[in-house]
């Protein structure tokens, strides 16, 4: 079936409420703390207080003596048993050829601690309290040592090395287009706009902590791990093959309701191991769950680039050239999918909506004394798209333009498009969503408000920002060529009960994002049944054959696809069963609406019969067709897909104090065929408050000089809550994704990739009469506040 005959049928594109809300609401969830096997222990860690130091001893003794302690396990225990350190997913190769340092990752620390809070010891108790005891007991004799949290500091030469493998803290440097085309593009530009930002760090919290049961079973030599996870076969696969050296069939891993993840959860974490291990070392179940504080520490952190872009037009306002250099900043290990995140996620977006003909980007990653940093909701796209579209607005202002018109002069028109770098686009309509966006906001009362902003010494601003990203992770031809070491397919098994009624077990994994509602309306429509008649299952490694899991707002797009590809094979032999049934050619069988017809003929008969007989095969032409009517598909996407919009931010700044207050935002995107508007419409919104969030009010510090977490809590991080936004005003373009079934593409991400830059390009407009040229994010009072003094000095 045809995307754009996918889009017509019944319950697509209808606002279906969120099944899994009842449970949710009612307090029914089962989350991994909610679970309690029988003679569960409790984990605490061990975790340094120091940014970087040696680990000269770890003294167990008065923990393992103290009431209740079962197990005090650290480094040595870790290294006698041969289990290996925590894999990276993503190899980078540098310019020179030579692959990333990619050093040891061990998941409880041997010989020296690189950042606050890295594991050095686990206690295992009968209760939590008897564990957080004993851990206070562990005597960890260190040797503290010079650190460096940031990459400003950290690519100095002589800085304190946080492996010795990386002597110049250089994990690789990657670059990407033509710089000879580029730099001479620059010679003949009549403009060039130059801009240096920082993206900040961000700590990502979930509202469920990361949580995680191991478990062993004496009987059948099996493990099950029930983790707070987006991934668990992927999990799995790192876990046994390139941790533990375990048969992957061995471990079952679940993850049962998950509140949130947000890409925090996608990665293998040391507590992850430290638990399956020791639960066979124990021959107990252990319970780990994450404080909030701890979560600040221990949760791989996202974004934190320091840029300098350089972007040359002609005399009409035309991009002739994108010239970008990145520091990332990679923290003290290399997470999962770490080393992705600042080049292929980053660099390949930086043409963005327009048809700049060359863009050259080059990355230098660095290893610090910080958290490992990973992918957070964007991972990548948020920091492009931030870069360009404050890039873009300043080039506006630079040559009087207004923001929307230098946009208009640069966007791509005609599809597909070939990026100069890498990625080819499918579908858009850039001028569309823009065109939607300035009527949806308002725009032509902008000057009038701003009049009435003045006359209460308000300063009113402006900004906008026409986001692309690439989603539905990813082609495995494209990825592995890139250097991914797992393929990014999906799969889906389709099970047809007796019946009739239906269950889908799906390698996408739900925290979040209503796929046990939008999956069902999938499939419901596909086979004329109603939602309420498939069940989603996912998050079971036991149960599910295989997944990739959620991440880069795949789901939908990919994990969707298998389904439907499964639903193609269940037509098929569903067919054959019709045309049994009714005494025809299956090539003269069609299906609608939940029933087979023979073509030219009244004669028909439902799903329901035809899913009855699967089962009751009384009368079946067995030589010819398998009873049964259960289907297993794995789709490989062909492309990415590239949801892209244009978001617009009013904001009012009180010059006296640096607040500023978001009066209007407006996005208009365009995720082709939309299955439930109400939830995207919730993604959406979620996305805005992340994205916004790091533009005003999120931001993770560590000092500079000792390399603590300044900002190790709530107290000190700020998290956006609804009274710090308006309500916000949506709009959609739709033009369908032309490399999958559904026509889908990705929108849980996109808010988070398109908010900052529009928020910071409006507080810039609003303090461009003061001469405020340029900010930071968070736009905090104070730093918003201190940009207005010294314009002023
Ligand atoms: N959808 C739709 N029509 C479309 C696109 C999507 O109806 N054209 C629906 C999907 O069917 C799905 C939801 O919208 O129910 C999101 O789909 P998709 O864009 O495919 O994203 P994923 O389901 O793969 O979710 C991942 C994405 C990412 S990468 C992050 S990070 C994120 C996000 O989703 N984390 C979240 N949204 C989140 N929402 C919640 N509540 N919690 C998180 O941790």
């Amino acid at each position: 079936m045809g995307a754009s005959d996918f889009a017509k049928l019944p319950h697509i594109g209808e606002p279906v409420r969120r099944k899994e809300d009842y449970r949710f609401l009612t307090g029914a969830g089962q989350y991994t703390d909610d679970i309690v096997p029988e003679g569960t222990t409790h984990a605490v860690f061990v975790r340094s207080p120091h940014a970087h130091a040696r680990i000269n001893s770890v003294d167990k003794s008065a923990a393992l003596a103290a009431p209740g302690v079962i197990g005090v396990f650290d480094g040595q225990d870790v290294a006698a048993d041969k289990i290996g350190g925590l894999p990276c997913g993503w190899l980078i190769t540098s310019t020179d050829g030579t692959p990333m340092k990619e050093p040891a990752h061990p998941i409880l620390a041997q010989g020296k601690a690189r950042y606050v809070g890295d594991h050095v010891a686990m206690v295992v108790a009968e209760t939590l309290e008897q564990a957080r005891n004993a851990a206070e007991l562990v005597n960890v004799d260190y040797e503290p040592l010079p650190a460096v949290v940031d990459v400003r500091d950290a690519r100095q030469a002589g800085a304190s090395a946080v492996h010795d493998e990386a002597p110049d803290n250089h994990c690789y440097k990657w670059a990407i287009g033509d710089k000879a085309q580029v730099d001479a593009a620059f010679a003949g530009a009549a403009h060039v706009t130059r801009l240096d930002l920082t993206n900040n760090r961000l700590v990502p919290n979930a509202m469920e902590p990361r949580a995680v049961i191991g478990q062993y079973n004496r009987a059948t030599d099996e493990y099950t791990l029930t983790v707070a996870n987006q991934n668990p076969h992927v999990e799995r696969l790192l876990l046994t093959a390139f941790v533990m050296g375990l048969p992957e069939h061995k471990v079952r891993v679940i993850a049962p309701d998950v509140g949130g993840g947000f890409g925090s959860k996608i990665y293998l974490y040391a507590e992850d191991v430290c638990l399956t291990w020791a639960s066979k070392k124990l021959n107990r179940p252990i319970k780990w769950t994450c404080e909030r504080a701890e979560a600040f520490l221990s949760d791989a952190h996202g974004r934190d680039h320091v840029s300098h872009a350089e972007l040359a037009l002609d005399k009409d306002g035309k991009f002739l050239a994108l010239k970008v250099h990145t520091d990332a900043n990679l923290g003290a290990y290399l997470s999962t999918f770490s080393t992705a995140v600042p080049t292929i996620l980053y660099a390949t977006l930086l043409a963005g909506q327009y048809s700049t003909p060359q863009v050259y980007v080059e990355v230098d990653a660095w290893f610090t004394n910080t958290t490992p940093v990973d992918a957070y909701r964007g991972a990548g796209r948020p920091e492009a798209t931030y870069l360009l579209e404050r890039i873009v607005s300043r080039a506006a202002w630079e040559l009087g333009l207004p923001q929307d018109e230098l946009r208009r002069r640069n966007f791509i028109t005609s599809f597909p498009y070939q990026t100069p770098v890498a990625l080819q686009y499918d579908t858009g309509d850039y001028h569309a969503c823009l065109d939607q966006a300035n009527q949806l906001a308002d725009v032509a009362g902008f000057e009038a408000r701003k009049a009435a902003s003045k006359t209460k010494g308000l300063l009113r601003g402006i900004g906008y920002s026409s986001y692309i990203e690439a989603c539905g992770l990813a082609p495995s031809n494209i990825a592995g060529a890139l250097g991914a070491r797992a393929g990014l397919f999906e799969c889906g098994e389709v099970r047809v009960h007796p019946t009739g009624s239906v269950t889908v077990f799906t390698g996408s994994h739900s925290h979040g994002q209503g796929h046990e509602t939008t999956f069902a309306q999938v499939v419901a429509a596909r086979l004329g049944l109603t939602p309420d008649q498939v069940d989603i299952v996912h998050g079971d490694t036991g149960r599910v054959p295989f997944g990739m899991g959620t991440y880069g707002s795949r789901s939908i797009s990919v994990g969707g696809a298998a389904i439907m590809r499964a639903l193609d094979k269940i037509e098929a032999k569903a067919k054959k069963i019709a045309a049994h049934l009714m005494e025809a050619s299956d090539a003269d069988v069609d299906f609608a609406n939940g029933e087979f017809t023979v073509r030219g003929t009244d004669k028909k008969v439902t799903f329901g019969q035809v899913a009855l007989t699967a089962y009751v095969p009384h009368n079946y032409p067995l030589d010819k067709l398998e009873p049964g009517l259960n289907e297993t598909a794995f789709y490989d996407p062909t492309n990415f897909t590239y949801p892209a919009g244009t978001y617009i931010c009013e904001v009012e700044v009180d010059p006296e104090t640096g607040v500023v207050r978001v009066d209007r935002f407006t996005a208009v995107d365009d995720f082709g065929t939309i299955i439930n508007p109400m939830i995207v419409e919730g993604q959406v919104h979620g996305g805005l408050v992340q994205g916004i969030g790091q533009a005003l009010l999120e931001n993770c510090v560590y000092d500079r000089e000792t390399g603590q977490l300044v900002t190790g809590s709530f107290m000190d991080y700020t998290m956006p809550r609804a009274d710090d936004f308006p309500s916000f005003q949506l709009g959609h373009v739709c033009t369908p994704c032309t490399t999958n079934p559904l026509g889908t593409k990705g929108c849980g991400e996109a808010g988070a990739i398109g908010s900052p830059p529009a928020v910071i390009n409006a507080v810039l407009d609003a303090l461009a009469p003061l001469g405020v040229k340029d900010l930071d994010m968070p736009a905090s009072p104070h730093r918003v506040w201190q940009a207005i003094q010294s314009a002023k000095a």
